[in-house]
């Protein structure tokens, strides 16, 4: 296959932070393929000029802000006041994290300090979220002291909130008063004996109810929080844990109740659940969704509101772009050592550079884009990226894919999906690249700055098109369907 000739991108814009600096494409395709899936996309929904900014630099309220933007939860909120059956209590709320993950437990002034060393090493970092390792409103005191400190030393950090709901109602004018203006309530179902499945215990008011009593308690305060937050315009997203056989069904009547509360995002996660977690799920078979599983809920649900797709299930100490760990660098015993330098100013020149960069992506996105063509046949893609919008990362260094849905049209994100890197102090292993072809066996392409002779030799075996790039990725994913899939298509 001759590789197409290079296109020159939009106006270079360097931000050094984040190495994104674009320079001329160099796209070699190396071998084409077929056509297949076709499957719905989120329905666009209008956002007004103001919403806009105010999620614009929150890389979880924001796809787009996400290939740029990072956070940091710090672990101040141990105790916890519901039993979920996917939850093992020596580990992080796995709400919003993942199963098995112990986080380092900060007192505010700790985590504060933690903030400001933080927000001076990385700049991108625009968002401070308190996430566990329990329930953030099981321990007011210590979750709402931390912001207080953190929004007289940092103000342009914004505060996020990620709560099981049962005591929210209590503290929305404490969260509305310290200028919260995001809170995350997880909503697994709507029906108290779907509920029962997965919550056998309820902690309220110095009282434990167990079964079905518990769970109508925890339904009516999710509701009320949520009722309540809309009406002090504090923007909600929903998080729904997937559970196969328990509330797959379900999700699209959670979907409709939190939509019609105004909840603004909805994050359909999925199950992780192995019997090493100790969980009640996990010593008991209950499987989670396979991304298959987990797309067609999420599609089900993506009518009428935006969904979010690009949740990376973090901890409740994580440190970094949403996708990558730098948690490791920030332990208590490092960052007590370590000097606050957050400096307003320097902080938002490196913002600005951001958006100058985001401004030339989004022009080259828009340039990418083809006259509208109907019914044209949806492909998945794999995309190796290190963020900042772009293909830009070697195929060996991945640890995890993109995946994106493209077709005549658009090049829409859909999701993520974890593999083990291929190259691991260099060297590849033909294990590691077999289970890497299995994750991404239904795309039809690869695309990543380099792909080595021997990956991409069993890529081409196994039916995939391997494509080297170095661009904005709706560009690389929309030049490869034109060369690839749009001839093979019926006119
Ligand atoms: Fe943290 Fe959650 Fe705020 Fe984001 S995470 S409290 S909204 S700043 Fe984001 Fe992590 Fe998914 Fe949560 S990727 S687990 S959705
Ligand atoms: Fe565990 Fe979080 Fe559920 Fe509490 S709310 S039981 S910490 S998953």
């Amino acid at each position: 296959m001759t590789p197409p000739p290079p296109t020159t991108a939009s106006a270079p814009t360097s931000t050094p932070e984040l190495d994104i600096t674009l320079t001329k494409t160099q796209t070699k395709v190396k071998k084409s393929g077929g056509c297949g899936c076709t499957t719905k996309n989120d329905a666009p929904n209008g956002i007004s000029e103001a919403l806009k900014a105010r999620i614009e630099k929150h890389p979880c309220y924001s796809e787009e802000a996400h290939h740029h933007y990072a956070r940091m939860h710090v672990a101040v909120a141990p105790a916890c006041n519901i039993q979920c059956n996917y939850c093992n209590r020596k580990y992080d709320c796995a709400n919003e994290s993942r199963p098995g993950v112990v986080s380092e437990l900060l007192t505010p002034e700790e985590a504060a300090h933690k903030v400001l060393v933080v927000a001076g090493k990385i700049p991108q970092m625009t968002v401070l979220g308190i996430a566990g390792p329990g329930d953030p409103l099981a321990n007011p005191e210590k979750t709402f002291r931390t912001f207080e400190l953190i929004a007289d030393k940092a103000p342009d950090i914004k505060l996020c909130l990620s709560t099981n709901g049962l005591m929210l109602p209590d503290h929305v004018d404490r969260i509305k008063q310290l200028n919260v203006d995001h809170v995350t309530i997880t909503i697994n179902m709507v029906d108290p004996s779907v509920g029962e499945k997965i919550y056998p215990w309820v902690h309220y008011r110095r009282k434990r109810y167990r079964g079905i009593g518990g769970v109508k308690i925890l339904h009516e305060r999710q509701m009320e929080g949520l009722q309540a937050l809309q009406e002090a315009d504090i923007l909600c997203k929903v998080n729904s844990v997937l559970i196969p056989g328990v509330n797959d069904e379900h999700l699209p009547a959670v979907n409709q109740a939190i939509r019609d509360r105004g909840a603004f995002l909805h994050n359909i996660m999925p199950l992780i659940s192995a019997p090493e977690h100790g969980t009640y799920f996990g010593l008991n078979g209950q499987r989670g969704p396979n991304p298959k599983e987990l797309k067609a809920v999420q599609d089900k649900c993506s009518g009428n509101m935006k969904m979010m797709r690009h949740c990376r299930q973090c901890r409740a100490d994580a440190v970094g772009l949403l996708g990558e760990d730098r948690s490791q660098e920030f332990t208590k015993e490092k960052f007590m050592d370590m000097s606050a330098d957050y400096n307003l100013e320097k902080r938002q020149a490196v913002h600005l550079g951001i958006e100058q960069t985001r401004a030339a992506v989004a022009e080259k996105k828009q340039t990418s884009t083809s006259t509208p063509m109907t019914n044209s046949p949806k492909v998945l893609v794999a995309i190796a990226t290190k963020g900042g919008g772009l293909v830009n990362q070697h195929f060996g260094h991945a640890k995890e894919f993109m995946i994106y849905e493209v077709d005549a049209t658009t090049a829409q994100f859909i999701g993520h999906r974890k593999v083990a890197d291929y190259c691991q102090g260099g060297y590849g292993e033909a294990a590691t690249l077999e289970g890497i072809i299995n994750t991404i066996a239904d795309c039809k392409a690869v695309l990543a700055a380099k792909v080595g002779p021997c990956p991409q030799k069993e890529l081409q075996k196994a039916g995939l098109v391997v494509v080297e790039a170095y661009d904005v990725i709706e560009s690389v994913a929309r030049q490869f369907y034109d060369e690839h899939i749009l001839p093979q298509s019926p006119t």
